[in-house]
């Protein structure tokens, strides 16, 4: 066994894969639960499509749960979907489900690579592609340069559509906030059951080529924040995945 052999297996599928991503139908920026799920619809109906992650882990805030405790609760209308992305869950009171957020985080990952979603993680989105009114790609480097400040000038992607799932921050839509093409008034206040209603309303096409999901969309919206209620960050995956698929002409695959 050589030594050499294992970096070259590494570094020849990395860049080949990298290179087949340099051109895609849909770049997803993080991987947290509504980029993951979004992700997952895409790819189970043919899309390509690809996450830029920041961190070394995906999963985004699911694996905490709340304040570490490491389960997310789900309401009645997110049940479809779990079950669709075989996410085990109990019945608690009051119309909640409790899942384990290791179990959740880790399936709905297993889904989208299996479905066929490339994962890039360390990588972060440093800028947006704007061509004729329209986004057109992501700008992406790796997380360590921009950490440590180097003087490093990145790379393109080119999409047909880019997803802002990048949280509470709307990290990506605020590339287009700084040159005045879009607003960002930041998330609410936490209000679980507003919040949940309005992640999936507000999850929309906010410019030219760019949807919102999850956190990113109330942030754009000023709507509330949830905390670890999870149903509407799904939800609001799964609502822009359908419209981008429509807008590629693709029908929805069933099952
Ligand atoms: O925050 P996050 O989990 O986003 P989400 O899908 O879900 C929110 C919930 O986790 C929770 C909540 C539930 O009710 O309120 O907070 O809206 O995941 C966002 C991911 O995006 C990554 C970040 O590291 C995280 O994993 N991210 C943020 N900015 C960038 C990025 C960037 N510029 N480039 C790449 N990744």
């Amino acid at each position: 066994m050589r030594e050499v052999e294992i970096s070259r297996a590494i570094v020849e599928t990395y860049m080949d894969e990298l290179l087949d991503s340099l051109s895609l139908d849909v770049a997803i920026v993080g991987a947290g639960p509504s980029g993951m799920v979004a992700a997952y619809y895409l790819a189970k109906n043919g899309v390509k499509v690809a996450i830029f992650e920041k961190k070394l882990s995906i999963g985004g805030g699911i694996w905490g749960g709340a304040m570490g405790f490491n389960r997310i609760v789900v309401q009645e209308e997110a049940r479809e979907t779990l079950d669709e992305l075989g996410v085990r869950y109990g019945p608690f009171r009051d119309g909640l489900y409790v899942a384990d957020a290791i179990e959740t985080a880790a399936t709905i990952a297993s889904r989208a690579v299996k479905a066929g979603a490339r994962f890039f993680n360390m990588v972060e989105v440093e800028d947006l592609m704007v061509k004729d009114g329209r986004v057109a790609g992501v700008v992406i480097n790796w997380t360590p340069v921009l950490m440590t400040g180097l003087h490093v000038d990145p790379l393109t992607v080119e999409a047909r559509f880019v997803v802002d799932s990048t949280g509470h921050g709307a990290q990506v839509s605020g590339h287009l906030v700084r040159r005045g093409l879009l607003e960002v008034p930041g998330e609410g206040p936490m209000w679980a059951e507003k919040g949940e209603e309005l992640t999936v309303k507000n999850t929309r096409e906010v410019f030219p080529g760019l949807y919102v999901t999850g956190m990113a969309a109330n942030a754009l919206a000023g709507a509330p924040r949830m905390g670890p209620i999870f149903g509407g960050m799904f939800l609001s995956g799964r609502k822009a995945a359908l419209e981008i698929l429509e807008k590629l002409g693709r029908a929805e695959k069933s099952g």
